[in-house]
């Protein structure tokens, strides 16, 4: 069998990371995989990449490029027959998939906040185009509601360092800042922590900072990362079992969709 894999842009820390867990796996199990990049956020893109794939003659494909519900229907639809597996929608979609919870990491790191005593807390989102973006926000918005609380404001990154530096610059510099930042992704939280040094806010004492994802250099960021922990190695091995499974056993009903759990990394930018 060959497997391939529509990736969003591999030059970010998870998306490669993850392509790299389905490489391993797959090659510990004997099969290929071709991979197509995907390189935006459009649904066009995404068919074509697939296209792509179909056109190599895959055997089952997996999907990891952000995709609402109704884009990931259509996606599915060009794929015929072939098993389809999604890695980034919503996990309340009727869609075979295998997804961190989205909702569970963003409470992980509003609660550890707030359990230090942070009610002035900024968010720093992913892309809103991104449906786990989307998601994470929105679990913020409803636990800061749920403590009667607002966000000290909210910023909209693209996921790079660079755009965490570069909003993170504006916030840090007026009088008013806030007591910590809520980061979606631990690259966007690598320019918040080179801003912070560059404008002298200290962290953690001045400012806590948590992002998300743990990829694997976070630990040796300065401060080392606290962040909501999604285990790429454990996605991606599942990931590739779920799709061998069902192509050596077409007849026996498909396995079901898995929603895995994120863990808080305890480390040295909160207080
Ligand atoms: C998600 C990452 O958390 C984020 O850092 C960014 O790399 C994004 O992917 C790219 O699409 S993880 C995804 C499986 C929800």
């Amino acid at each position: 069998f060959t497997l391939g894999l529509a990736s969003t842009n591999l030059a970010l820390n998870a998306p490669s990371q993850g392509a790299s867990a389905i490489k391993t796996r797959a090659n510990q199990l004997g099969y290929h995989v071709v991979i197509s990049m995907v390189e935006d956020l459009q649904l066009k893109s995404c068919r074509a990449a697939v296209n792509e794939l179909i056109a190599q003659r895959v055997d089952g494909i997996l999907i990891n490029v952000p995709l609402e519900t109704d884009n990931a229907q259509q996606v599915k639809q060009c794929c015929g027959n072939l098993p389809v597996l999604f890695l980034d929608v919503d996990p309340q979609a009727n869609l075979l998939s295998i997804l961190f919870d989205p909702q569970e990491g963003a409470m992980q790191g509003l609660e550890h906040l707030l359990a230090l005593g942070h009610r002035q807390i900024a968010l720093l989102t992913g892309p809103l185009e991104s449906v786990s973006a989307r998601l994470r926000y929105e679990g913020w918005l409803t636990g800061l509601t749920a403590h009667q609380l607002e966000a000290f404001s909210v910023l909209h990154g693209d996921w790079s360092s660079a755009s965490g530096y570069q909003l993170a610059l504006n916030l840090l510099n007026p009088p008013q800042r806030p007591t910590a930042i809520l980061v979606a992704n631990d690259q966007m939280a690598l320019g918040v922590l080179r801003a912070a040094h560059q404008l002298g806010v200290t962290v953690p004492q001045q400012l806590s900072v948590v992002g998300y994802d743990d990829t694997e250099d976070s630990a040796y960021f300065q401060p080392p990362l606290t962040t909501i922990a999604q285990d790429f190695r454990l996605s991606g091995r599942e990931s590739v079992n779920r799709m061998v499974q069902m192509l050596q056993h077409p007849q026996q009903t498909s396995p079901g969709s898995l929603l895995l759990n994120t863990t808080l990394m305890l480390r040295q930018t909160t207080s």
